[in-house]
């Protein structure tokens, strides 16, 4: 016997950072964060559970994975092989669809696609919202990931009200310009990274005190279409997120030169009246948050630092689909 579930699910960027964890186990944040689900890149996944294989195979790109990579996946499957009460071994197939080699393929979209795939194929039908706290288990961006536009994971107090809500369909002129820097694997996993700023920096609570105000601000300029409040609050917390980690012990840094260079652009630009605003993750790419309709004119001010390549321009993304 064998059962099939497909799905497909967006990245998302978070203009309210997750930064560090409270329960590694369970993944339970530190603070609350909200992000913009974006169509440019997503994971389509297929999984079909099959009682005679003897174990599990997770295939990425069209890839055999090795055990320890293949492990992550089994273990995250485990919690729907719970919840279902069937004990077969699964074939996973899952593609990323990223433009160029840019580095931008996510956990979040992957973890939330499978576990889309795997409510499909279990027929459990969980709700969106119990969807999020199983793709939470697999990496915690990947929460969000299963609304489109912008989308809140609240922290909650325990592991069963830490879940994602959408909170606007973000279609009103709000777009993304992405500027890959460098699209090779990471050095410090954000993993790896938000723990040691946890335990080491002494910045950490000022951090998570800041948070709670920021997201209720973001909230309020998101209600009011309020695109430069927005932008204003995105760009400042993502700069705290990163003084965050340089005031580790050692300090933690993803910057590079084009990174700054990519910044410098921004502020030229607004000087001149368009509105933008960057945000950074665990890695050097520089993110724009920006009017949709604007997005050229950002892009071609890139263009004469960047090659066209390097820089992606897209919209809004929708919730997880059933393919
Ligand atoms: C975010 N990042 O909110 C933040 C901002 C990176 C910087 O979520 O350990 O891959 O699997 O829960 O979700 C990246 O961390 O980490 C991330 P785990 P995840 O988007």
């Amino acid at each position: 016997m064998a059962v099939r579930g497909k799905a497909r699910a967006y990245g998302n960027i978070a203009l309210i950072k997750y930064w560090g964890k409270r329960d590694e186990k369970n993944i339970l944040p530190m603070n609350s964060s909200l992000s913009l689900t974006i169509e440019c890149f997503y994971t389509e996944t297929e999984v079909v559970f099959d009682d005679s294989l003897n174990e599990d195979y997770f295939y990425l790109n069209d890839e055999l994975q090795d055990k320890t990579t293949t492990k992550k996946i089994s273990d995250f499957i485990d919690l729907f092989r719970k919840a279902a009460r069937i004990n077969m071994k699964a074939t996973v197939r899952s593609t990323n669809y990223v433009p160029t080699a840019a580095g931008l393929a996510s956990s979040a979209s992957g973890f939330a696609a499978l576990a889309a795939a795997c409510n499909h194929a279990t027929r459990l039908n969980l709700s969106h919202r119990e969807l999020s706290m199983y793709a939470r288990r697999g990496s915690g961006s990947a929460t969000r990931s299963i609304y489109g536009g912008f989308v809140e994971w609240k922290k909650g107090t325990n592991e069963e009200d830490s879940y994602a809500v959408p909170i606007d369909d973000a279609k009103w002129d709000i777009g993304m310009v992405i500027v890959i820097i460098n699209s090779k694997e990471k050095k410090v996993s954000s993993r790896e990274g938000m723990k040691h700023t946890v335990l080491t920096s002494p910045f950490y609570k000022a951090w998570v005190e800041t948070c709670e105000k920021d997201i209720k601000e973001i909230k309020l300029a998101i209600r009011d279409r309020d695109f430069e409040r927005l932008g204003l609050i995105t760009e400042r917390n993502g700069l705290m997120m990163h003084a965050t980690m340089l005031g580790a012990n050692p300090p933690l840094s993803y910057w590079e030169p084009d990174s700054v260079l990519a910044m410098n652009v921004v502020r030229e630009l607004r000087r001149k009246g368009i509105l933008c605003y960057f945000t950074m993750d665990a890695g050097p790419n520089v993110k724009i948050l920006c009017r949709l309709s604007e997005a050229n004119i950002i892009k071609n001010k890139l263009k004469e630092f960047f090659d066209e390549e390097q820089i992606i321009v897209t919209g809004p993304g929708p919730g997880i689909v059933l393919l």
